[in-house]
């Protein structure tokens, strides 16, 4: 198997200061639209300092963390594109040590006469039911098969881009929502226990809480279930100020294949008997493919379908 590119500096490589708390490079409010077309090959071309897979690393200071950032996705290729175009230069002004792991869900058919090695014939059927949580506990897993030292996790939606640099994508000594302000719901929380859209956890945060849940078929409930998790564990969320944590939502509309999913509503009120037996400890997956790419490591997994 070929090895996971690095980011970490050689034997040689001369000691550097830490990097600042408050990084000195950063704009503030920044314009955020997705009018004009943003082919992949513009965002390589502007981002030269991006290394295979997407990583990156400061040149001039040593992180305090290395972040790896999560994405659960779908067909959603021209969102990523926009994504791309003004995430990585936020995080690279952030100072950030980071990986972009972009987990995109897709399904094989098993096909017992298949003569191929997998046992999998080539048959794709990758429209089973979205499960965005479950993809972000891959996400979690996958990127600490890559490197090992990754202690924060930041989970993004596709479509959310924050439209201020000071929103820093690092963990803290709490889980942390960024997205609290989102144009779609009137740059307002939409309600007290929101933790949806863009949320981060160190390592051992994540692991305290069993992960996220698997079982949350279709869209929504998913991440009330974690917020439900982080509360019973004891932890409080952390969150930016609101006139910082602003986002702009992509437009679009519902995806086939995400429908509401009618049993959320009971199911969160289940968490505290659920999240020992459902989470990290227990999610089961295959994965498909991986491909570093130049901004972003693909990872293309099979996470099953409902019961
Ligand atoms: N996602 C995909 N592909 C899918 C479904 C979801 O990539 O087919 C990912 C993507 O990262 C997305 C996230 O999961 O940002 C959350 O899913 P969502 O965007 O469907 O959820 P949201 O609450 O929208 O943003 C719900 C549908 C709103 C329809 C409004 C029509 N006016």
């Amino acid at each position: 198997l070929p090895e996971a590119p690095s980011v970490r500096p050689g034997p040689t490589a001369p000691i550097l200061p830490p990097c600042p708390d408050s990084p000195p490079g950063l704009v503030g409010r920044l314009l955020i639209e997705f009018t004009s077309p943003m082919p992949l090959e513009r965002v390589q071309r502007e981002n030269p300092g991006v290394l295979l897979g997407g990583r990156y690393t400061p040149p001039d200071c040593t992180p305090a963390q290395t972040v790896a950032v999560i994405i659960p996705f779908r067909h959603r290729e021209h969102h990523l594109r926009y994504w791309l175009h003004y995430m990585h230069p936020i995080l690279r002004r952030q100072r950030l040590r980071y990986g972009i792991y972009v987990i995109n869900q897709m399904g094989l058919l098993k096909d017992p006469l298949s003569r191929s090695l997998s046992g999998y014939s080539l048959e794709i059927h990758g429209e089973d039911t979205f499960n965005r949580a479950k993809l972000l506990n891959v996400g979690f897993l996958e990127a600490l098969k890559e490197d090992a030292t990754y202690d924060c996790f930041i989970f993004s939606d596709v479509d959310l881009v924050p439209m201020d640099d000071r929103n820093l994508y690092r963990c803290g000594d709490q889980p942390r929502h960024f997205a609290i302000a989102i144009d779609k719901f009137g740059f307002r929380l939409p309600y007290a226990g929101y933790f949806g859209g863009v949320s981060g956890l160190s390592k051992a945060q994540f692991l305290r809480i069993n992960g996220f849940p698997n079982e949350y078929w279709g869209w929504g409930g998913e991440d009330d279930d974690i917020f439900n998790r982080i509360s019973l564990t004891g932890m409080k969320i952390s969150r930016p100020d609101i006139r910082i944590g602003r986002y702009r939502m992509i437009k679009h509309d519902r995806d086939k294949h995400n429908e509401p999913n009618p049993q959320r509503f009971t199911k969160i009120k289940n968490t505290k008997l659920t999240m020992k037996r459902d989470g990290i400890g227990s999610v089961r997956y295959q994965v498909l493919e991986v491909s570093w790419q130049p901004l972003f490591t693909n990872i293309t997994v099979d996470i099953g379908r409902p019961p």
